[in-house]
């Protein structure tokens, strides 16, 4: 039986059948197993559960796996959906240029990652999460995170991609340590980009958050065949370009569900297949003291019930922000 897209959660680590998994991630502390498939490390803490890591895998079925490692980019491929991971340290730097080292692995992975699409005819990426050690920290006057902006953003525009309006779901989350780390799903057929009336773009955001706004849609619409899925970025406590509740949690977590519905229901009228729903969706929520994870916890059960959420202990890429909520949803097309 054809098996849709669909991501599996388990704790610990589980060795599954190759030839159903696309890849995946680890979320948590301490080493684990690396599978034969691609999987992003998220080193982060997991809150609320007792297991030190857990799995999330991509299975599909319908097509022969390929596989492939392409300039540093692990990918498997089904049909036409594509999955991939590229990991690097921030130890190589071009000689001569004004560019920092993370300014320039940005660069570097978000150009192997263009490459490679392009190689394999499927040019469109859906959704990417992205992870960065001390994203606060300075780097030749620049918040680190600010630097991995210019980076991204002038390799969409190598790689021929726009950097407004068709842009992919993501998210950029603060680590404590490790190497740049960008994980991707990819496509033949664009994804349809959704946003959010309660926030201005994040494509369009002013120069007072960086010399090069960040380039990510706040929702996107992606089709694999037969099917219609939903990828809510990273969503926090922000209304037009500003932060909001400096220092509250709860209103913080009460504004990032505000934001969520709303781009929810924008997705809604987007949508193609029916509806999602709140309730509907899973969620990967980022919390940046452990201490609030209960308020924040209490906040998604009253806003979306009883749903799947991963919850870790990680730093939000404006130093106010406390909370940021991603989530997703599919069903058949
Ligand atoms: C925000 O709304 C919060 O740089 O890819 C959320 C999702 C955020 C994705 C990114 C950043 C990113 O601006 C931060």
């Amino acid at each position: 039986m054809r098996v849709p897209l669909q991501l599996v959660t388990a704790e610990g680590f589980v060795a599954g059948d190759a030839d159903l998994v696309l890849g995946g991630a680890l979320l948590g502390l301490g080493s684990v197993p690396h599978p034969e498939w691609p999987v992003q490390h998220v080193g982060a803490a997991l809150l609320g559960v007792d297991a030190p890591a857990l799995q999330e895998t991509w299975l599909i079925d319908g097509a022969p796996v390929t596989a492939g490692r392409f300039e540093g980019v692990e990918w498997r491929r089904c049909g036409d959906v594509l999955y991939g991971v590229i990991e690097l340290a921030e130890d190589a730097l071009p000689a001569g240029g004004d560019k920092t080292a993370l300014q320039w692995v940005s660069e570097s992975a978000y150009e192997r990652i263009f490459r490679l699409l392009d190689t394999q005819g499927l040019p469109h990426l859906w959704r990417v999460w992205n992870y960065l050690s001390d994203i606060h920290g300075d780097d030749g006057g620049l918040e680190r995170y600010r630097r991995f902006n210019m980076g991204r953003g002038h390799a969409f525009e190598q790689a021929a991609r726009s950097v407004v309006g068709r842009v992919p779901a993501a998210c950029a989350i603060g680590l404590a340590q490790g190497p740049l780390s960008v994980a991707f799903l990819a496509g033949a057929v664009p994804a349809v980009p959704i946003e959010n009336p309660r926030q201005l773009s994040a494509y369009l955001y002013p120069s007072d958050y960086g010399p090069r706004s960040p380039t990510f849609s706040r929702a996107a619409l992606v089709y694999p065949p037969g099917q219609e899925l939903l990828f809510i970025s990273g969503t926090a406590s922000i209304v037009g370009h500003r932060s909001l509740h400096d220092g509250n949690v709860l209103a913080q977590s009460q504004e990032t569900f505000d934001n969520i519905e709303s781009v929810l229901a924008e997705a809604n009228r987007a949508s193609r297949h029916g509806r999602f729903d709140l309730t509907g969706l899973s969620y990967r929520v980022y919390i940046r003291h452990a201490e609030h994870f209960d308020t924040v916890r209490r906040v998604l059960h009253q806003r979306c019930g009883n749903v799947a959420a991963v919850c870790l202990q990680a730093d939000i890429c404006r130093v106010e922000l406390l909370v940021e909520i991603e989530a997703m949803g599919g069903h058949a097309a």
